[in-house]
């Protein structure tokens, strides 16, 4: 492992004003994505969908990163161009997701645990050859205070899968995006919410440890501290900016070099919102925060696109608002007010 070459891409990935969109949807989310929109997923829809999201102009001045599905890795544009080298020419780092989903935790309560380590380190060699050079694995955690989840069965379970994933990443000079999802379905308030991730974090970080990974070339990819989605009491832009704050101050070392957040279903605005206001009330922290986001960067381009070759440059523009603010929301420096800037034509 090359500690320094992961670290300067780590470094990349949160550099000041950037962030990562999440563009890794698997075959079965993509579907429903393109169906939203009444466009079938073919091969070629999904292609045409994200080389409209790879060729706008200027995507690099907030976008350090993309992560793509398998599929994506390797295909070409429609001049023949491959997207990694569309991606590359931008100066935006192509990513890969390599986890298989997930799976009914065997004697669980329902819970789930992430696939994919099999034959990891193989796929892993082919990804770099492909021009990978930061990958991402997904564990997905539910809340639910009636019954105590996630269970530590499901949390230790997760975490070893995260931790030796990313073990696996960074001896094929791969930088691991490690996120463990909290999940924003039930009722439960912004203090649960901050519990479970705490305790969360806590056993990511100590697996990690325990694997020997590199603290210096790996990014975490976290949901912020908010409150269930059907909630009754919802927490301010502020409180849910200081607590998400403080539950990584408790748990995160320094040595990451950077947070890039999920936005886990938020509004596009409140996803831009709660960043913003976490890097504008707490700078000086030990790492940079910023976005890795899948539906709050695409709701908007995707339902300007609509799967007409005629709407994208409109859907374009719309990619590169959203950006833009999220861009801003990692210097501290969003405005709600800059939500107009974007008018569709
Ligand atoms: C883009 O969606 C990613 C892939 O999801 P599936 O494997 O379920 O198809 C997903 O992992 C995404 O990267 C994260 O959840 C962050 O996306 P959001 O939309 O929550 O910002």
């Amino acid at each position: 492992m090359n500690l320094t070459e992961l670290n300067t891409i780590a470094k990349a990935m949160v550099a000041p004003g950037k962030g990562i969109l999440a563009a890794d949807e698997s075959t079965s989310t993509i579907e429903k994505r393109l169906s939203s929109i009444n466009v079938p997923s073919t091969e070629e829809n999904r292609r045409d969908y994200r080389e409209m999201l790879f060729t706008a102009a200027g995507a690099e001045q907030y976008v350090s990163g993309v992560i793509l599905y398998d599929e994506t890795l390797r295909q070409k544009a429609k001049d023949g161009t491959p997207l990694v080298e569309i991606l590359n020419k931008r100066g935006i780092i192509p990513g890969i997701k390599v986890d298989k989903g997930v799976q009914a935790l065997p004697g669980s309560d329902g819970e789930k645990i992430t696939e994919g380590l099999d034959g990891l380190p193989k796929r892993m060699a082919e990804y770099h050859q492909l021009g990978a050079r930061f990958a991402k694995w997904r564990a997905v955690l539910s809340i639910d205070a009636a019954t105590g989840k996630p269970s530590r069965q499901c949390l230790v379970a997760n975490a070893e899968a995260l931790a030796r994933y990313a073990g696996i990443c960074q001896a094929a000079g791969i930088v691991p995006i490690v996120e463990p999802e909290i999940l924003m379905d039930g009722a439960h308030g912004i203090e649960t919410s901050f519990k479970v991730t705490e305790r969360t974090l806590h056993t990511v970080f100590e697996q990690l440890a325990l694997h020997n990974v590199a603290l210096e070339g790996m990014i975490l990819k976290p949901n912020m501290v908010i409150q269930g989605e059907q909630a009754k009491t919802q927490a301010s832009v502020d409180e849910v900016a200081d607590a998400t704050v403080k539950v990584l101050l408790r748990c995160v070392p320094g040595a990451v070099p950077g947070i890039a957040f999920l936005s886990g279903g938020q509004s596009d605005e409140l996803a831009s919102a709660h960043l913003g206001a976490m890097n504008a009330r707490h700078p000086n922290l030990p790492w940079a925060l910023t976005f890795s986001y899948g539906r709050a960067l695409q709701a908007l381009p995707l339902k300007l696109w609509g799967g007409k070759a005629a709407n994208v440059a409109n859907a374009q523009k719309g990619y590169l608002h959203r950006a833009r603010l999220n861009s801003l929301a990692a210097q501290g420096k969003y405005d709600a007010k800059l939500e107009q800037d974007f008018k569709a034509a």
